[in-house]
């Protein structure tokens, strides 16, 4: 049996011979080959005849960034409308949109004219983050500014248009053949809501938006339905067998009552438009699934691509396979970290293979591979070692086995530790409701009526503002709230500070602390660091966002110039971990180190990570984050720092 006719056994819930293995190594590639570090065996082999060299699979079904993408591919990048091989249409701009490009150093400015008015984007893509690994360019002016702004993206998308193209598409399965399976691809979103959430807003204001924009938001979205329902329809009228639809679902970004009603129905849609042609629909799961398992169980997608488990995500792969393999193909199943030497050790690599293969047994459904790419300083005789095992022990079906226990919902046992729901005093309820509510408007105008009728600035802030948010942190913790929850609540608690500001004595006023926060060096993921910034804003802290990509010596040259109590850093891939290093290195030297308390946090990072390059505390999430600076500040006290 040929790999191709492995996956697409695997992917109609049959058996194939033989467990599938396709490992994505494409990162890997791309890094090493540059370094000139591949295996001395495979040293001038393209990732292809590396994978081939191994007697693996390709993994064809996600983008593939062993390619060094011509800027044309990517000149959209900002509205998520590229040009790439995995494409079986072409983007066609109608002539009453002028587009006029300015290239300056490493970025790209972008005008639409469009008849309605003009919108305008900046993408950036610098020789250092090529070198760096990263792969795309990053976004760093938005094409959605303000409310006006949707009805001119919403012009522009109603004159785009898609025309078939399948040469490329055909050039690629023919170079593949019977190796993978190519899987087709749109715009990496689910739906025109999801596609707006990843291009169009940066991933905390859309939440802002979502919120206060809710009428222009979906005009867009319905305007940008015809294109979706095109898109459709011509991937499953053209050769390609599958189509990646959508991916980065997250149970904090696309929360679950998000999901279902924002991306569920597209799902369930072009899964039933694949399905009638006997085609496959993959999805990108390579988040935080925990919240949505039975969200994405149900959602008619055939293949959950890039499922990336324990001990990288909350979800163990034998609950996966339990959850998921009566209705759902799982692809992926090994999550990038156990490949490193310096995340796991031979051992624990080791124990999780025997656990992965006892806990998928039987089997069926199942494609294995990395989730969601091997990391550039993999050890590659782990890659070989699961290869090598698949070929003993992969013959189908598996054998059973006592898997390790399956863990408890996080969110079950969460809940059953909610906190007090904070000082009730009812004067204050509906100050404390509005930011529980995420309502700007009223409570600025509850702080104004509170203060006509004498009631103290001081109490207003204790009673009010501060005894909400203390609510809301426990209920994200426990999984009560979601991720816009809390972000509406923080701006709603700023709001209300500012108001608040005239009736506070200075000594009331001084910040909780502040903090300088950033992402390092090499990674663009800003969403939990956003969310970092918010939560503390909300507690009172003084915040400056550096934002992302920062180099050690950036750091370090911030920490001296504006003295902050305490310097974050937040890192979500693991080849960008050791910066965190670098920067707590960079400090020591500048003689810097002891002004300031040092915290780090991110999905691969933990306390015992955090413990050995020398920082001061871990925030697993946001809360607490917040709960770590607060001990801080309160430690800097006693010491009368
Ligand atoms: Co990326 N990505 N991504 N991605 N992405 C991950 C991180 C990944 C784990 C997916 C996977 O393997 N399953 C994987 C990393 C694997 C690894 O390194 N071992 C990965 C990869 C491989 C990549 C690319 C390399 C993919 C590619 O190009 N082929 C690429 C890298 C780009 C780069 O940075 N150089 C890439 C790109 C992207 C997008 C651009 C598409 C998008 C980012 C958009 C953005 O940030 N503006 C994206 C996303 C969305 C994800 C996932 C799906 C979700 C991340 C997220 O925002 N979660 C992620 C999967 C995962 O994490 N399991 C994944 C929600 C957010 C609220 O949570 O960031 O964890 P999180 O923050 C939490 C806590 O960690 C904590 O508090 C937050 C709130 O509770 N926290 C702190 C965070 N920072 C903190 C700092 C603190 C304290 C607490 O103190 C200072």
């Amino acid at each position: 049996m040929t790999h191709k006719e492995r996956i697409l056994k695997a992917a109609r819930g049959e058996m194939p011979d033989l467990l599938p293995y396709i490992p994505r190594i494409d990162l890997w590639y791309a890094a090493n080959s540059r370094a000139g570090t591949l295996p001395r065996q495979h040293q001038g082999r393209t990732a292809y005849e590396i994978s081939r060299a191994e007697g693996w699979g390709l993994m064809t079904a996600s983008i593939d960034f062993t390619y060094q993408f011509l800027p044309e591919a990517l000149l959209h990048r900002a509205i998520g409308t590229y040009s790439l091989k995995e494409h079986v249409f072409k983007f066609v701009l109608s002539p009453k949109i002028d587009i006029r490009v300015k290239e300056e150093g490493e970025r790209t400015f972008i005008q639409y004219h469009t008849p309605k008015g003009m919108v305008s984007t900046c993408k950036v893509y610098s020789e250092e983050m090529k070198r760096g690994g990263v792969s795309i360019p990053w976004i760093e002016e938005h094409i959605i500014k303000k409310a006006e702004d949707y009805r001119i993206v919403a012009c522009l998308f109603e004159n785009l248009d898609l025309v078939p193209h399948y040469h490329p598409f055909l050039r690629w399965e023919k170079e593949v053949g019977e190796d993978g399976l190519c899987a087709a691809w749109f715009a990496g979103a689910a739906s025109p809501m999801h596609h707006i959430q990843k291009y169009f807003l940066d991933a905390t204001e859309f939440f802002f938006h979502y919120h206060d924009y809710q009428k222009e938001m979906r005009a867009l979205a319905e305007a940008m339905n015809p294109l979706y329902e095109k898109a459709l329809k011509l991937i499953a009228e053209s050769p390609a067998l599958a189509v990646n639809w959508g991916g980065n679902y997250d149970e904090m970004i696309t929360y679950p009552p998000y999901f279902e009603k924002e991306l569920l129905p597209w799902i369930q849609k072009a899964s039933a438009a694949m399905g009638a042609k006997g085609k496959f629909v993959f999805c990108h799961c390579d988040g935080e699934n925990e919240g949505l398992l039975d969200l994405i169980r149900d959602s008619g997608m055939h293949v959950a691509e890039s499922v990336c488990p324990h001990p990288m995500t909350k979800v163990k792969i034998e609950e996966y396979y339990r959850r998921w393999s009566e209705r759902l193909t799982i692809c992926g199943g090994v999550p990038s970290n156990i490949l490193l030497p310096s995340s796991a050790t031979d051992d624990e690599f080791q124990a999780f293979l025997e656990n992965l293969f006892k806990g998928i047994a039987p089997g069926r459904r199942f494609i294995l591979g990395v989730a969601d790419t091997t990391p550039r300083d993999a050890d590659f005789s782990r890659l070989k070692r699961i290869g090598e095992t698949v070929q003993a022990r992969g013959r189908l079906p598996l054998e059973g086995g006592a898997a390790r226990p399956l863990m408890e919902s996080a969110i079950r046992r969460a809940a059953e530790r909610v906190a007090p729901r904070g000082e009730a005093d009812e004067l204050f309820q509906t100050v404390r409701e509005d930011v529980l509510n995420g309502d700007e408007k009223e409570v600025q105008a509850h702080i104004l009526d509170l203060i006509k009728k004498g009631v103290e600035g001081k109490n207003i802030l204790q009673k009010g503002l501060i005894a909400a948010m203390e609510i809301i942190g426990p209920r994200f913790k426990a999984g009560e709230a979601f991720i816009p929850e809390v972000l509406l609540s923080s701006r709603a608690m700023n709001v209300g500070l500012r108001v608040l500001e005239p009736y506070l004595s200075e000594d009331q006023k001084k910040k909780a602390g502040k903090v300088l926060l950033g992402t390092v060096k090499g990674d663009l993921h800003d969403i939990g660091k956003n969310m970092v910034a918010m939560m503390l804003r909300g507690i009172g802290f003084e915040v400056v966002d550096l934002g992302i990509n920062l180099t050690a010596e950036e750091f370090v040259k911030q920490v001296k110039e504006q003295s902050p109590d305490i310097l974050g850093l937040s890192a979500l891939l693991t080849t960008t971990m050791p910066e965190m290093k670098k920067v707590i290195q960079g400090l020591e030297k500048g003689g810097l180190r002891k002004t300031v308390k040092i915290m780090v946090g991110g999905a691969p990072v933990n306390r015992r990570f955090a413990q050995e390059i020398g920082a001061d505390g871990y925030g697993h999430d946001a809360a607490a984050a917040v709960d770590l600076a607060k001990e801080f500040m309160k430690n800097r006290i006693a010491h009368g720092a």
